[in-house]
């Protein structure tokens, strides 16, 4: 356990870009990764999408750059995960939520955005191009296509349709259980095996930094399936499902949504980072914190926070095991499977 005036000492040298190290009992500084960029996103699709990442990197391009970039190819792939091919909400409709930020707090986001392919570039032009940082639905939309976005035709994918069919079948709103993978099922709230075998997920989360140090992020998602209309998630929210502050670190959530936004989840998990705890604990800590509040009900719900420091290292947490992530740097190129703290 950290003490007062270890944590009091930890929280004022954090905003200098030192941390204390709880681990050696002294303090150390945070020394940005240079000339090592790296890149790091949820679950299986991510392998795809930071490959895309990387081509950015690689040629010492910008974080901000790589993290749009990489999870444009999971919006576009259109199988049942994330972007308009996605599960729809109860009604049918298919309403997405993206943010990004990068290493100056600039930041952009999209929620309920219906007919729009990438909405990660949307939250990109509403950071760029507006005073604002947050806007939905037909607004969002209006100003997508005032941006020169194409408003597509919503037409579910193969996969959704057959997963939405079968949920009309009772349609049982039961919105717990997201992701856990013992629960697996063509059914809503769970990811099922695509023909390609991979884990259909409806988010992806990412993380990278650049030749320079620099740290962004993104996440982009279709949301729980089957959710009620105008339902939005932690995703396109700044703080939760994504969080980025330069000097320390930066974060991603995936999972039930609800109970990353109760937390502030990944902003929680940077502010760990800032206290001296490694990714790896930083993100258990949040996990266990959302664990906590929801006592006996965290058996029915996963979360996963994967984060970065500034010295680019990496770590995840879960709730239950089968969350993994992707992460690709000079060296390797890998899906690894989470810790969690329930089998
Ligand atoms: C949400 N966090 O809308 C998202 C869902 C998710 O993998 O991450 N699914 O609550």
């Amino acid at each position: 356990m950290i003490n007062r005036r270890k944590f009091i000492q930890a929280s004022a040298l954090g905003s200098m870009s030192f941390a204390f190290n709880k681990e050696s009992g002294c303090k150390s500084k945070l020394t940005p990764l240079k000339g090592k960029p790296l890149v790091i996103s949820t679950w299986d699709a991510g392998l795809r999408a930071n490959k895309a990442a990387w081509e950015v990197l690689k040629n010492g391009g910008k974080a901000i750059d790589a993290v749009e970039k990489g999870v444009m190819v999971t919006e576009a792939e259109q199988n049942c995960c994330v972007g308009l091919g996605a599960n729809p909400d109860r009604d049918g409709f298919v309403t997405l939520d993206a943010c990004i930020m990068d290493e100056n707090f600039n930041c952009g986001s999209v929620a309920f955005l219906e007919r729009i392919k990438h909405p990660i570039s949307v939250a990109r032009r509403v950071m760029e191009k507006t005073p604002h940082v947050m806007l939905v639905g037909i607004g969002a939309q209006q100003f997508a296509v005032a941006e020169g976005f194409p408003l597509e035709e919503q037409k579910l994918s193969p996969d959704a349709q057959k997963s939405y069919d079968n949920w009309l079948k009772n349609s049982t709103y039961k919105p717990p259980a997201i992701n856990i993978e013992s629960k697996q099922g063509h059914g809503p709230f769970a990811p099922y095996k695509l023909d390609n075998g991979e884990w259909n997920h409806d988010t992806i989360g990412m993380v990278a930094m650049d030749i320079n140090g620099n740290l962004s992020g993104s996440c982009t998602t279709s949301g729980a399936g089957f959710k009620m209309r105008g339902r939005i998630g932690d995703s396109p929210i700044i703080g939760a499902g994504l969080f980025v502050d330069n000097e320390i670190g930066a974060c991603t959530a995936t999972g039930q949504g609800e109970d990353v936004i109760r937390i502030a989840g990944s902003h929680t998990v940077v502010e760990l980072m800032r206290q001296g705890f490694l990714p790896e604990e930083a993100c258990k800590k949040a996990i266990e914190r959302i664990v906590k509040i929801k006592g006996d009900k965290a058996k029915d719900i996963q979360v996963a926070f994967l984060a970065v420091n500034k010295r680019g290292e990496v770590g995840a947490f879960a709730i239950h095991k089968g969350f993994s992530y992707a992460i690709k740097n000079g060296e390797k190129e890998e899906l690894v499977k989470s810790k969690s703290l329930m089998e």
